[in-house]
């Protein structure tokens, strides 16, 4: 299978991290949305990545979506999504906080570039207010016995330790360990093992 998208997307990076964690060989393409749509247009009709192409040719779309196909694929005793009840209602939670925080810190990066220095300052404030808000949700459920950051890493701790990586280099004026402490430790902790450590982009 081959993965199209650059790990600076944070939603190809949790892909690669859950194919990586679970040694599920594939071919990788760093395709990056923005700097080619064309291209990425022509894997998914709405020009976003991740794409992971199957060796049959289907075309799957969507993190999420393809975090669904891989659990499926791995079976439950490897634990990607718990299998049902208020444990995969925690993990999908926690994955959609995480999910969020990769929209709104690119809105409020983008929010900062905007042409002429026109930012809104209220957008600004929105989207830091929504990125803080979220991490520190996520640092809630990172403690000690807190479903991010046990093994085998389920879809919780891998889409939690790439908003933490992502907030980091898109926004290096938020003091994580002060926001989000516990949330710090587990990324620390887990940042050499390899399915985080080979994905991460160059800068983070
Ligand atoms: N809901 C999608 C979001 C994917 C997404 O927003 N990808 C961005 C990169 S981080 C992209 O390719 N953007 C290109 C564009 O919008 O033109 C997912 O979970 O895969």
């Amino acid at each position: 299978m081959k993965l199209f998208g650059t790990y600076f997307s944070p939603f190809t990076r949790r892909v690669a991290v859950a194919l990586t964690s679970r040694a599920i060989p594939y071919q990788h393409d760093d395709l990056n949305g923005y700097a080619d749509p064309a291209r990425a247009r022509a894997l998914n009709p709405v020009g976003k990545v991740p794409v992971l192409v199957l060796d049959d040719g289907e075309h799957l779309i969507d993190s999420t979506a393809i975090l669904d196909y891989l659990a499926e694929r791995v079976g439950h005793e490897q634990a990607l999504v718990p299998r049902s009840g208020r444990e995969r209602r925690a993990a999908l939670r926690l994955a959609a906080i995480a999910t969020t925080i990769y929209e709104q810190s690119t809105a409020r990066y983008f929010e900062e570039r905007r042409p002429g220095g026109c930012a809104q300052p209220e957008l600004l404030e929105r989207y830091r207010l929504q990125t803080v808000g979220g991490l520190k949700a996520l640092d809630a459920a990172a403690g000690p016995d807190g479903p991010i950051g046990g093994t085998p890493f389920s879809i919780a701790t891998i889409s939690a330790v790439v908003a933490f990586d992502y907030a980091r280099m898109m926004h290096p004026d938020l003091d994580l360990a002060e926001i989000a402490p516990a949330l710090t430790a587990v990324a620390t902790a887990l940042a050499d093992d390899p399915a985080f450590a080979r994905t991460r982009p160059l800068a983070a």
